[in-house]
C-alpha cells in the first residue's frame, strides 16, 4: 500500500476466459494491472490455480504479445491453464508483485487516462518504445509520463472456474502448441534482397504457451495475405537450408523471442513492388500442430524493373518497313534476307494481277464482238436465203407460166394431141400417168 494519499491506488482485475471446460479445453487466465487506469508494465503476476483435491499450480501471466496475449505491453497478463489432473472446481487466486525500479506505469497525466503509449523500461532506467507497437514513436514526446513505482504487492481472488471431461494424461501428449500472433517480417538489407528476410516471433510450446515445440513450418506466397489462410500449404516452404540464421527445426522454450533470417527463392522479377506475405505453424514431438499463425506482410525494396527489348521483332520491322505485310519469322540474321524476298514477289505477284485483268478484259470484248458478228450474220444469211425462195418461187411460178403458155401453144400446134411426157418433165412427181 502506497504510503503517499496523492499516489492513485494500484488495480488489479482478474478472471477466467469462461467459467468451465470440458474436453481438455484450456482456461484462459488473465489479470490487467493498472493505476489510475493507466497500464503497469513489467509486474510480477503469478497465478496460483488449485485442483479439488488440493494440488497447486503455478503460473506466469506474461505480457508479452504472445498467445493467448492480445498485445504486449497493455498491462494485461494472460496465460494458458491446462493442468486438468480432476474433474470439480478449481479455484483461481493472482499475485502481483511490482519491483520498484523495475515496474513503471504510462499515463497522459492525473485525471486523463485516454492516451497510452506502451513502453518498456529496462534496469537502468530508460525507456525502451514498443517497436511494433501502433504509437510507439513519440512516445516520450506524447504527453506521456514514466515513473517508477514503489514496490507492491498485491493479491485477488478472482473465482474459480468447473471442469468436466477427459483428464490429462502426463503420458500422452494432446495439447497442441498455441498460435503465433506476433510475427513480424522485415527486408534484412533494403538495398539487396538476396540478403534474405528477418522474421521475428515469440516462441509457442508444445502445449500452448508451455513447453517447448519440435519444429516450425514456415511458409510465404507473393500473391496475397488469403493465399496463405486459405491454403497455407500451397506457400512455399522455408527449409532449414533458407535459414541463414535460426533453425526451423530448433524452436525455443515458450514465450522465447526467435529470430530467422530466411534467403528467399522464386523471387518474381517481372514488378517493380514485390510483396512477401509469411505465416507460420508450430509442430510437437507428437505431431500435434498450432493454429495458423498472424500473416506478416513485407514490401521489399527491388531494383525497376526494365521491360527486355524484344530483338527479333525490331529487327524484323527495320529490315522490311517499307512493305506492308510482315512475314512471320524470329531468327535474326535471316530475317533480313528472307523478309525482303518475299516482298519482291508480292510486288510481281501485284503486276501480274494487274495484267491477267487487263488481259481478261480484251478477251471477253473480243469474243462478245465475234458473237455479235456471227448472230448478224446468220441473220443476214438467213434472211438472204428466205427472199431466195421466195424469189425462185416466182421464177417457178414464170416458168410454169411460160411453159403452160409453150404447152398451149404447142397443143395448138399439134391440134389438140396432149403429150404426157411434157407433164413428166416439168413435174415435181416421179408418177407418170397416162390419159
Ligand atoms: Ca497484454
Ligand atoms: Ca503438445
Amino acid at each position: 500500500m502506497a504510503a503517499n494519499r496523492e499516489v492513485p491506488p494500484m488495480v488489479v482485475q482478474s478472471g477466467m476466459s469462461q467459467a468451465d471446460s470440458s474436453n481438455l479445453e484450456p482456461i484462459v487466465v488473465y489479470a490487467m494491472v493498472s493505476i489510475n487506469y493507466a497500464p503497469v508494465l513489467g509486474a510480477n503476476v503469478l497465478a496460483t490455480i488449485t485442483s479439488p483435491s488440493g494440488k497447486k499450480f503455478n503460473i506466469t501471466l506474461l505480457d508479452t504479445g504472445s498467445d493467448p496475449d492480445v498485445r504486449k505491453n497493455d498491462g494485461v497478463y494472460t496465460r494458458y491453464f491446462t493442468e486438468f489432473v480432476e474433474a470439480g472446481r478449481y479455484a483461481v487466486q493472482v499475485q502481483v508483485t511490482g519491483l520498484g525500479n523495475q515496474t513503471i506505469s504510462s499515463t497522459s497525466g492525473p485525471g486523463s487516462a485516454a492516451t497510452y503509449n506502451p513502453g518498456l523500461a529496462t534496469s537502468d532506467g530508460t525507456v525502451v518504445t514498443n517497436p511494433k507497437g501502433p504509437t510507439a514513436a513519440g512516445n516520450e514526446t506524447n504527453g506521456v509520463s514514466t515513473s517508477d513505482l514503489d514496490p507492491f504487492t498485491r493479491v485477488v481472488s478472482p473465482g474459480g472456474f468447473s471442469y468436466s471431461g477427459p483428464l490429462v494424461d502426463p503420458t500422452v501428449d494432446v495439447l497442441p502448441p498455441g498460435k503465433v500472433i506476433d510475427l513480424a517480417v522485415e527486408q534484412v538489407d533494403n538495398q539487396d534482397l538476396s540478403r534474405g528476410v528477418r522474421l521475428t516471433f515469440s516462441a509457442p510450446g508444445s502445449d500452448y504457451d508451455s513447453g517447448t515445440a519440435r519444429a516450425y513450418q514456415i511458409r510465404y506466397s507473393y500473391a496475397s495475405s488469403s493465399s496463405l489462410t486459405n491454403n497455407f500449404e500451397g506457400g512455399i516452404l522455408v527449409t532449414s537450408a533458407m535459414a541463414t540464421q535460426g533453425d526451423v527445426l530448433s524452436p525455443k522454450p515458450a514465450g522465447s523471442d526467435e529470430t530467422m533470417v530466411v534467403e528467399l527463392i522464386a523471387v518474381p522479377v517481372d514488378r517493380n513492388a514485390l510483396s512477401v506475405w509469411f505465416a507460420l505453424r508450430a509442430y510437437d514431438d507428437s505431431g500435434n500442430v498450432s493454429p495458423t499463425s498472424n500473416v506478416a506482410m513485407m514490401n521489399a525494396f527491388v531494383a525497376p524493373y526494365v521491360e527486355p527489348t524484344p530483338e527479333p521483332t525490331t529487327q524484323v520491322v527495320t529490315s522490311s518497313e517499307t512493305t506492308t505485310p510482315q512475314p512471320i519469322t524470329t531468327t535474326t540474321t535471316t530475317t533480313s534476307v528472307t523478309s525482303t524476298t518475299p516482298s519482291v514477289k508480292t510486288s510481281d505477284i501485284d503486276n501480274q494481277l494487274k495484267l491477267f485483268k487487263i488481259l481478261t478484259a480484251v478477251f471477253v470484248l473480243l469474243t462478245i464482238i465475234l458473237a455479235s458478228a456471227l448472230v448478224a450474220t446468220c441473220v443476214v444469211s438467213c434472211s438472204l436465203k428466205k427472199h431466195g425462195k421466195k424469189v425462185k418461187t416466182e421464177m417457178e411460178k414464170r416458168m410454169e407460166k411460160q411453159m403452160a403458155l409453150e404447152m398451149a401453144a404447142a397443143r395448138n400446134n399439134h391440134n389438140g394431141i396432149r403429150r404426157p411426157e411434157m407433164n413428166l418433165e416439168i413435174g415435181h412427181s416421179n408418177i407418170s400417168y397416162t390419159e
